[in-house]
């Protein structure tokens, strides 16, 4: 396995912007590709000691970076990545490996099978806000897990997971990323269209008035995940499901959880990647499932366009 010691980042959002000025501090050449330029110095606030300044080159989607990468990071939200593919795909060279960082289980696939050379996916659960153009706070450390949705290219993923751990993030490589995936999904589909259609913080599910309503989720997630052959991480059936959702309920009890933001900010929401699958899986396998597909309804007329 060959080293891998340049990136484009592609999708400077949060966590894009997190990775890149990591990676820039682990001795790594680094481009943040984006739909505007930013400025090439950039600032990383740590949960710990003083903002690290960091340089980067910062370029936009149609003008590809002074550099050809080992790796490419496609950092975008869900519905953006298949673009941001586009744009930047016909400038790789051939083979060039490509890791995708979004949420659900939704483009995924779909890159996995379009894309010539490796892929990889991760999940991660580090926190990160972008506070200006030039500075990004990495709020909370966290753990990012790395594999191909087979299981395949395990040298790459180690490698990869190795880079960046050097560059201060903890990384795993792992044989069953499609399951992690799924696992991130059922989180993310019990906690986040609740909280966003009803702008409330992730604690308040735990009330008297939410609390049915994130049970039936969980139910009807759990009967899907069970069809489509995913066990929850710990404990079997609907009661790991519900103690994995609960307890993230209970750690992040006071956010404002993703979703709810997008809706806040009047951006498009990853609602599609999210619950899309879970109903394609529930048609597939002729289940019910009225709560999820009401939250989809909902969210496809209430939120922004992507
Ligand atoms: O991942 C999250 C998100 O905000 O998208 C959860 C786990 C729901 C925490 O808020």
């Amino acid at each position: 396995m060959t080293a891998i010691e340049t990136h484009w980042v592609v999708g400077p959002g949060a966590i894009g912007r997190l990775i890149a000025l990591r990676l820039a501090g682990g001795g790594n050449r680094v481009a943040l590709v984006g739909r505007r330029t930013l400025p090439a110095q950039q600032w990383l606030f740590p949960p710990e000691g003083a903002p690290l300044q960091r340089t980067v080159a910062c370029t936009t989607l149609d003008t590809p970076p002074p550099f050809a990468p080992d790796i490419v990071h496609l950092t975008t939200k869900a519905y953006a990545a298949e673009a941001a593919y586009d744009a930047v795909s016909t400038a790789l060279p051939p083979n060039t490996p490509l890791m995708l960082w979004q949420n659900g289980f939704d483009v995924q696939p779909r890159l996995t099978e379009r894309h010539p050379g490796p892929v990889l996916c991760a999940t991660t659960t580090e926190g990160a806000y972008v506070e200006g153009d030039d500075r990004v706070v990495h709020a909370g450390h966290g753990e990012t897990l790395v594999g191909a949705l087979d299981g395949g290219h395990a040298a790459l993923a180690r490698t990869l997971a190795g880079v960046l751990r050097r560059s201060g993030l903890p990384c795993r490589a792992v044989d069953d990323i499609r399951t992690r995936l799924w696992h991130k999904l059922a989180v993310n589909a019990a906690i986040n269209p609740l909280v966003a259609r009803h702008r409330i913080r992730n604690g308040e599910l735990r009330d008297d008035a939410f609390h049915p309503a994130v049970e039936a989720i969980i139910a009807e997630l759990a009967t899907i995940l069970a069809a489509e052959g995913i066990a929850p991480p710990t404990g079997e059936g609907l009661d790991g499901w519900r103690a994995l959702v609960w307890r993230v309920v209970e750690a992040t009890a006071g956010n404002r959880a993703s979703m709810l933001q997008d809706v806040l900010a009047g951006r498009p929401t990853e609602h599609a990647a999210i619950l899309g699958p879970l109903l394609a899986a529930a048609n597939r396998h002729g289940l019910a499932a009225p709560r999820l597909a009401e939250l989809h309804a909902w969210l496809a007329d209430h939120a922004a366009p992507c």
